[in-house]
């Protein structure tokens, strides 16, 4: 019965990311599979942090669009809800993809885009340290510094100057996990030799800018739940070079543990 309580509490509104962002269609979802009735308040990955810590603080209520891998789990103690309508989709993996024709153009960066693939635990190393106010570039070379061998298997047979200054554009969206992977992958290009901007920009745009060769690759692509609906809309178009991460990728209805709720289904009255 407490857990009906916090409707009012919170207004019945969940704190959400970007509209583009699978995590918010998936809570969209969720308020109809459960058929609450609520609503996802869009903001950013780093608003809906902000709102969390001021909650947080007080030990208020709140409901967030989440997700792992991210450092918010080390920062904070936080539960990710029991959603037995599975509106949030399985535990899934992190995809790279390029555009067609990379792989002629520009062979040893599309080599290193296609081999890059790390764990959970690296990506968190990352972020967590940018969380801690490393600049992006540093953090991302200090884990390419404590993990020589991991990297040099991604370059293995590159020259050191092989991407003689040419430019590589990797798309993302200003989400912490995909700054965390981008970085890293933008600096071990940069290692040898490639110029890599970097474009943050809408969702939709990550999957729209690969598919029309307007950026060479991104390492932003959830599947098979999160992002299906764009990649179904453009995967004829680029080219998906399989996981970057593996395992570990979750999306969830996350709240405090402090908070007296186990299941989204707590939620309907
Ligand atoms: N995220 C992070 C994204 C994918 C990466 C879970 C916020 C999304 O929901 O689309």
């Amino acid at each position: 019965e407490a857990s009906g309580n916090y409707g009012e509490d919170v207004e019945y509104s969940i704190t959400g990311i970007d509209g583009g962002s699978g995590v918010v269609q998936s809570t969209e979802d969720a308020i109809e599979d459960y058929d609450l009735d609520w609503d996802v308040q869009t903001s950013s990955d780093a608003a809906m942090i902000q709102e969390l810590d001021n909650a947080y603080q007080d030990e208020e209520p709140i409901f967030l669009t989440g997700w792992t891998p991210h450092w918010k789990f080390q920062e904070y103690d936080l539960k990710i809800l029991d959603d037995p309508e599975n509106s949030y989709g399985d535990a899934e993996s992190i995809h790279s993809i390029a555009r067609e024709g990379l792989a002629d153009d520009h062979p040893d960066a599309y080599q290193i885009i296609d081999n890059f693939q790390w764990d959970e635990a690296d990506m968190e190393e990352v972020m967590l340290e940018i969380q801690d106010d490393v600049d992006e570039v540093e953090a991302a070379q200090n884990w390419i510094d404590g993990n020589e061998d991991m990297v040099s298997e991604w370059t293995d047979g590159v020259d050191e100057d092989a991407g003689e200054g040419e430019s590589i554009s990797l798309s993302l969206v200003a989400w912490d996990t995909e700054i965390a992977s981008t970085n890293v992958l933008a600096q071990v290009l940069e290692s040898v030799g490639y110029d890599v901007e970097q474009n943050q920009v809408e969702a939709n745009y990550v999957f729209a800018s690969v598919a029309d060769g307007d950026a060479d690759a991104s390492t932003a692509v959830w599947l098979p739940h999160t992002h299906a609906d764009y990649h179904e809309d453009y995967q004829e178009d680029y080219e998906d070079l399989g996981p970057n991460l593996e395992e570990g990728a979750q999306l969830g209805l996350t709240v405090p543990a402090y908070m007296d709720i186990e299941s989204i289904e707590d939620l309907q009255e």
